[in-house]
């Protein structure tokens, strides 16, 4: 049956993209509840034709609602994902407050699909650079397991909010125009201008999403004892985020297995083109579903370690595509004795 559908945020960055896959993917929708701030209460939204008027969220907007798509911060999350699921609903969460509760499933559908049945009323949505990653260890890790990761991000504005990426379009301008850049939204100007990522560093020299990084891929890939280290930077490009990885097995691992498996991988697309120097970039997957890898190849100084580049759409796949697939996969239901889910399958 159709399902009423809250969106929590639903005037962000990742809110809107969630209203405009709603649309695209012809998810079965009953009614659309957008919720957002007081700031923003009372103004109307156009999805699909008709004027939907923002609400703010209360208790109240929870009633008989299915589904709740929220992506509006962690301690928005943090206060309401419990009223909203005590009222019925499945939260599907894309803030970090969840992730990393041992009875809250943190589920990428192409890598652990199985996880999401066991969800209590909330499921997170991981981290942007985590779902892009785990789309690409996952398949490899198939076949021969991972003793090591070593990763550095390329992480565009959108992973900070509509309004950073306003910013950069702003400061552009303003650096162009020989003025001086002052960010507003984020610690330093993005403009022409790249730094190490801006969330909070911890005492051991890590920030946030480094080790975001490291423990939700443990607990995405069920490889607690993982290895995996990571440098974080944010650059001036909107939407897309990449990723340089080397990932290091027990043994040799062929080139040419590893470009097979991944250009078979659900979600994942092969873009190499040695011959033209021509791989993935964030133009290529802006606006697009799958993650972009290339310049797959032997890692020269470690005869078991392959190093390999990947982009994918950080508004996307990266949040609100990954949000609905986790939303489909609850429709479609465990293919019957084996706990995976049949893409298309029915109930
Ligand atoms: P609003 O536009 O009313 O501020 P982004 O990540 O792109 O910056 O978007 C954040 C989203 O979270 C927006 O939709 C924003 O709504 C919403 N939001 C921020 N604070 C609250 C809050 N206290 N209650 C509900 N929604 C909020
Ligand atoms: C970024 N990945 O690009 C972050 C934003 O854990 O959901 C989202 C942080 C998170 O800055």
């Amino acid at each position: 049956r159709p399902l009423r559908v809250a969106v929590l945020g639903a005037t962000g960055a990742v809110g809107q993209e969630l209203l405009e896959l709603l649309a695209e993917r012809n998810f079965p929708v009953a009614e659309l509840i957008p919720l957002a701030s007081p700031r923003s209460a009372g103004q109307s939204l156009a999805w699909q034709g008709t004027s939907l008027v923002i609400r703010p969220v209360e208790a109240s907007a929870f009633e008989g609602v299915d589904v709740v798509l929220a992506s509006a911060g962690g301690s928005v999350s943090r206060q309401w994902a419990p009223v909203a699921a005590r009222a019925g609903a499945v939260v599907i969460d894309n803030s970090s407050a969840f992730r990393m509760d041992p009875e809250v499933p943190l589920v990428v559908p192409e890598v652990n699909p199985e996880a999401a049945f066991a969800h209590r009323g909330i499921i997170a949505n991981p981290n942007c650079t985590t779902i892009l990653l785990t789309l690409v260890l996952a398949p490899l890790a198939s076949r021969r397991a991972i003793r090591r990761v070593l990763v550095s991000t390329y992480q565009s504005a959108s992973g900070a909010g509509a309004r950073a990426m306003e910013e950069l379009r702003q400061l552009s301008r303003t650096v162009l125009d020989g003025g001086e850049p002052v960010s507003e939204v984020l610690p330093h100007s993005l403009a022409f201008n790249l730094f190490l990522h801006n969330s909070p560093l911890q005492d051991n020299g890590y920030c946030e999403e480094e080790l975001k990084m490291l423990n939700e891929t443990r607990k995405i890939m069920g490889t607690p004892e993982l290895r995996l280290s990571a440098t974080c930077v944010r650059v001036p490009v909107l939407r897309a985020h990449s990723e340089s990885v080397n990932i290091e097995f027990h043994e040799p691992f062929p080139v040419q297995e590893a470009r097979a498996l991944l250009a078979e991988a659900p979600g994942v697309e092969l873009l190499e083109n040695f011959e033209a120097n021509r791989f993935p970039m964030p133009t290529d997957v802006t606006g697009r579903d799958p993650v972009a890898v290339g310049r797959i190849r032997q890692d020269l100084s470690d005869a078991n370690a392959l190093e390999l580049w990947l982009c994918g759409d950080q508004i996307r796949k990266g949040a609100a595509l990954n949000a609905i697939q986790i939303a489909e996969l609850l429709i479609q239901g465990p293919a019957a004795g084996t706990g995976a889910v049949l893409p298309g399958g029915a109930a």
